[in-house]
């Protein structure tokens, strides 16, 4: 028998809109239904200085001020999932970034939708590669 692989594990964030209309079960279900297995959870206001660092490769582009000051608009829901492309598998549950193209059956294509807001709400974050992952973890949860 060969042994199991290392768990990869993936940052996931539930963003305001997704808190405020009642899909954090939901997101979690998903998530738990895939076979993931959560490690920490936790319910936060994020402040600047985090979302900052959190969106340093969007820094300077033309969205990343709306972008922040709308994931300070309320709670988020910060989630470390674990399982063999975690990451990969995921974004694939979460969908497109864009909710009016993304396919029905995933998070953003059943739940999230245009609203005409200039920012694009779509529900969930998720890491989009390792080193990603690795430092959006260490940056929300410290003591991991
Ligand atoms: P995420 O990081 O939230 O998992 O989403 P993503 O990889 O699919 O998208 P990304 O390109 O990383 O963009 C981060 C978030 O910024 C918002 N956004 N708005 N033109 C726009 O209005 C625009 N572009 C990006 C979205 O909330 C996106 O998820
Ligand atoms: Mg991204």
């Amino acid at each position: 028998m060969t042994d199991a692989p290392a768990p990869q594990r993936t940052l996931v964030l539930v963003k305001p809109d997704g808190v405020r209309r009642g899909h954090v079960g939901e997101v979690l279900r998903r998530i738990e239904a895939k076979g993931y297995t959560l490690v920490a959870v936790e319910l936060r206001h994020a402040d600047e200085a985090l979302l900052a660092e959190h969106y340093a490769e969007h820094a300077g582009k033309p969205f990343v001020d709306a972008l922040i000051s709308f994931m300070r608009s309320g709670p988020v829901l910060a989630a470390v999932v674990e399982g063999h492309r975690v990451i990969e598998g995921f974004r694939s549950l979460a969908g497109a970034t864009d909710p009016t193209v993304a396919a029905p059956g995933t998070i953003r294509g059943d739940l999230a939708r245009d609203w005409g807001t200039k920012l694009i709400e779509n529900i969930v974050h998720g890491s989009d590669g390792e080193e990603s992952a690795a430092r959006e973890i260490a940056l929300w949860f410290p003591s991991l």
